[in-house]
This record gives structure tokens, C-alpha cells and sequence, in this order.
């Protein structure tokens, strides 16, 4: 189901809309551009298609960044591996931070263009992690390739490769 209502064996309902069926943390309606469920067969599509994910698929999610906070306290600065890499079309991005800081994780490409800031602000000391889905600020996926995220905190900087394999 990759629009309201398509396939046929379901009616698509404010109910409906309001389920998170595959997980990922946004509900049906969130991932289908129309989360009061109120779209109806013969209406235009709601929203953005472009912008439509797969309530189905727990990889594939709308382009909020969210920080998750997560148990244990940080010994330093770091950026760990992400996980899956490579991956399609979204990945983890773990980080640590020793003290409240002001703190940028950004997404770069091969030629070193930056595509997404992930997030950039004060964070309080802790382990972190982000879920980044493989799409630019505009919410448009990006092509298969080499990709670099970068955190910089304070006086720490580090940046690691990843690869999107579609
Ligand atoms: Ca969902
Ligand atoms: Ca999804």
C-alpha cells in the first residue's frame, strides 16, 4: 500500500490512520501524507507524493529527525558505526556526548555536499542515537552511494562513510 486506500481490501478510516502498523514510531496517516485518515476514493491524493512512506516497512519513515536518548552515560566524545551499512534505505547513527554541549551531526555526499543536518543544538551529556532514512532536507530519497556523516561537538569533530545500496 503505497497511497490511501490502494489495494482495495481495506477501508481506509480515521482508525485506520491512526495505527502505526509496521512500528517505525509514525502512524499510517503519517506515513500516507494524510494522518487524520480522511482521505476517500475519487479524491486526489493527499499531501506530497513524494514524500509518501511505506506504512508497511519499518526502514521506510517520514523525514522527522528525532534524537533518541538512550541508557548508560557517555566516557567521551564519539561517533560510532552506523547500522545496517550498508543500507536501504534507512540506517542508525549511535553518538556520544561526555557533557552538554552544542552539537552537529550532518549528512555529506561523495562530492562533499552537505544533504541533510540531522540535528544541531545543545544536547545534555548522554548516549545517542538518530535514524536517518536515506532522504535529503526536502524529503526527496537519494541516490545509491557513498555517503559521510560528520558530528561535531564542541572541540570534537569525526566523520564516517556510509553506503546506500538500493
Ligand atoms: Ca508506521
Ligand atoms: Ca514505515
Amino acid at each position: 500500500m503505497t497511497q490511501p486506500g490502494a489495494g482495495g481490501q481495506v477501508q481506509w478510516s480515521a482508525a485506520l490512520a491512526s495505527l502505526d502498523s509496521d512500528g517505525d514510531g509514525f502512524t499510517n496517516g503519517e506515513e500516507l501524507q494524510d494522518p487524520d485518515g480522511t482521505w476517500q476514493i475519487g479524491q486526489p491524493f493527499p499531501g506530497d507524493p513524494a514524500l509518501v512512506t511505506n506504512p508497511g516497512d519499518a526502514s521506510d519513515f517520514p523525514n522527522t529527525t528525532s534524537v533518541e536518548a538512550l541508557p548508560g552515560a557517555a566516557d567521551g566524545y564519539a561517533l560510532d558505526g552506523n547500522y545496517p551499512n550498508p543500507f536501504n534505505p534507512s540506517t542508525t547513527i549511535r553518538f556520544e556526548i561526555p557533557e552538554r554541549a552544542t552539537a552537529r551531526l550532518e549528512i555529506f555526499d561523495s562530492r562533499g555536499s552537505l544533504v541533510r543536518v540531522l540535528t544541531d543544538g545543545i544536547v545534555d551529556a548522554g548516549v545517542y542515537e538518530i535514524r536517518w532514512n536515506g532522504r535529503d532536507e526536502a524529503g526527496h530519497s537519494l541516490e545509491s552511494g557513498a555517503y559521510f556523516y560528520r558530528l561535531t561537538a564542541e572541540d570534537f569533530s569525526s566523520m564516517r562513510r556510509m553506503l546506500l545500496l538500493k
